[in-house]
């Protein structure tokens, strides 16, 4: 992301070569490999394992320590790296909207949040991730602080310095998010708890910020970053803070515009797709498969490196794939295989392999305990399965080719889409459990005239005909991924 400044490029390049030297700093070309399991610190798991109640606006006693003792959970499910909430230290008082749980309200950049375990629990978590081959992204936060009180009645004073001072932050004003300028420099939220925006003009506050940032990554061995509020903060500055981070962003810009959102690519970073998101939820919940076909081929054209960036099914900020209405199981795992194969890096919000439903935030952030871990679920299971069934195919060319393949859709109608990635086909389809009869003509393909596939979800064959065409059947609406059997490995002996 946020790369037009040679100027600021040559001044944190220093600083970057430095950090790239470090043994767990990860570049987008690695990022780009891994799957990440999206996790709300407070909601995932407690440190003695325990389930207390969980009232969904309050802090409900999840920790870092949990997430390490559960990571067989996630690696069971094939994930490389989670995302954690943000780690820094929040402000306690209970608001109109409740508790600081989701780690957004930060007021102290240079102290842990204490709800979520202590400086050595975060290194641990840290270590015994990497001691499995997985990687650790933060989620962080430099457009703003929060403070208990509306704007115009901040009290500055309680900001570590240089953050104790209103010069430190841009004078309030509600956005316009019809005028960039505004939605810039003025503040996200200005009643209480107010967010006051970061004064990124000014150097020592700005440097202050980023430098916590990168104080973090150092000593947290951190992977990768998930940048908050990016498209609240002006361009030149996100490239600051690139620099001297040093290791793969992806930013959120909650935009559904890809020319806009294309705007904020890198060289080590990228965005949250949400331009993909808002058309796969179109086509997934019964619109025509052509819109998310159009926004693969525009986001190929704009994006330098349309692998690196972040795609996604649900978040904490939007309703959950599972509470949409008219979905169902079906729907989950055919959105599922799409986002494994599509190009770009698959994320998993948690809860999702249990099917949860919440809907409007704080709805969507239950706590994960009362699903008892279920490994047996069936969502958990196609989650497992897609990421064998990813590194078979990507194990075929090797993983350079694979992760440089894009993914073309090669076909769709109203009711499915086909598309080809390196040596896979996948048909996905929006039909549901009322399942149909039709299967789906995929007109072109890959494969050549007379070469045998099968559909490594349920061992099923097709010959294909002329130009790489093939019938690839109906089967109760759910997914297929379809390779050329000499490729298949031990799959279906
Ligand atoms: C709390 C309550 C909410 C209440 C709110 C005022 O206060 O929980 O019920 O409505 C954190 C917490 C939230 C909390 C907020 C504010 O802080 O998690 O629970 O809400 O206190 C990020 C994070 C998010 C986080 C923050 C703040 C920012 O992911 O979890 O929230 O650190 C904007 C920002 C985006 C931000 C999002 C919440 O708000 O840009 O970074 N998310 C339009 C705008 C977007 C805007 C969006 C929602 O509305 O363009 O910029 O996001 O307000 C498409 C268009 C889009 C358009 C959408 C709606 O339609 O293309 O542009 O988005 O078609
Ligand atoms: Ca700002």
């Amino acid at each position: 992301m946020f790369f037009n400044c040679p100027a600021l490029i040559a001044r944190y390049v220093a600083v970057a070569a430095a950090i790239f030297t470090s043994a767990n700093a990860k570049t987008a070309a690695e990022w780009r490999e891994m799957s990440i399991y999206q996790v709300l610190t407070d909601r995932f798991a407690t440190t003695e394992g325990l389930s207390p109640d969980c009232q969904i606006n309050n802090y409900c006693g999840g920790t870092w320590k949990g997430i390490e003792n559960k990571l067989d959970y996630i690696q069971g499910m094939g994930f490389d790296a989670i995302w954690i909430s943000p780690v820094i230290h929040n402000i306690e008082e209970s608001t109109q909207w409740g508790q600081a749980y989701h780690g957004y309200w930060g007021n102290d950049p240079f102290t842990l949040n204490p709800h979520f375990g202590t400086t050595d629990d975060l290194k641990s978590l840290s270590d015994t991730l990497h001691s499995r081959g997985m990687s650790l992204m933060i989620d962080v936060v430099v457009n703003h602080l929060a403070a208990n009180q509306a704007s115009g009645s901040v009290d500055y004073s309680v900001f570590p310095a240089p953050f104790n001072a209103a010069s430190a932050f841009h004078t309030p004003c509600g956005i316009d998010y019809d005028n960039q300028g505004s939605v810039e420099n003025c503040w996200l939220v200005t009643d209480t708890p107010s967010l006051p925006d970061v004064n990124s003009e000014n150097g020592d506050v700005y440097t202050a910020m980023v430098n916590s940032v990168a104080d973090l990554v150092k000593t947290y061995g951190i992977d990768g970053i998930r940048l908050d509020t990016a498209k609240h903060v002006p361009k030149e500055y996100l490239a600051q803070f690139q620099e001297a981070v040093g290791v793969y962003v992806t930013g959120e810009v909650l935009d559904g515009n890809p020319d806009f959102v294309a705007g904020y690519e890198g060289p080590q970073s990228s965005v949250l797709n949400y331009p993909l998101w808002y058309a796969l939820i179109e086509s997934f919940m019964g619109g025509d498969f052509s819109r998310l076909s159009t926004m693969m081929s525009t986001e190929a054209s704009l994006f330098t490196d349309v692998n690196a960036l972040a795609n996604f099914l649900d978040n904490h900020d939007q309703p959950r794939f599972a509470s949409r209405e008219g979905n169902d199981v079906v729907r989950d795992r055919n959105a599922a295989t799409f986002l494994m194969f599509a190009s770009g890096i698959p994320v998993v919000y948690y809860g999702f392999e249990h099917r949860f439903s919440g809907a409007a935030d704080p709805h969507n952030r239950e706590a994960l305990w009362p699903s008892g871990y279920n490994t047996d679920a069936e969502l958990y299971k196609h989650i497992a399965l897609l990421h064998q069934i990813r590194d078979l195919a990507s194990g075929i060319g090797g993983n350079a080719d694979y992760f440089a393949w894009g993914a073309e859709a090669v076909g769709t109608t109203s009711q499915y889409l086909a598309m080809k990635r390196g040596p896979v086909l996948v048909v996905v389809s929006n039909v549901g459990e009322q399942g149909t009869t039709d299967g789906f003509s995929v007109p072109a393909s890959q494969f050549d005239s007379g070469d045998v596939v099968v559909d490594l979800l349920t061992c099923t064959t097709a010959t294909v005909g002329d130009g790489g065409a093939f019938e690839s059947a109906a089967n109760n609406g759910e997914s297929r991924v379809w390779i050329r059997t000499q490729d298949k490995g031990s799959y279906c002996p």
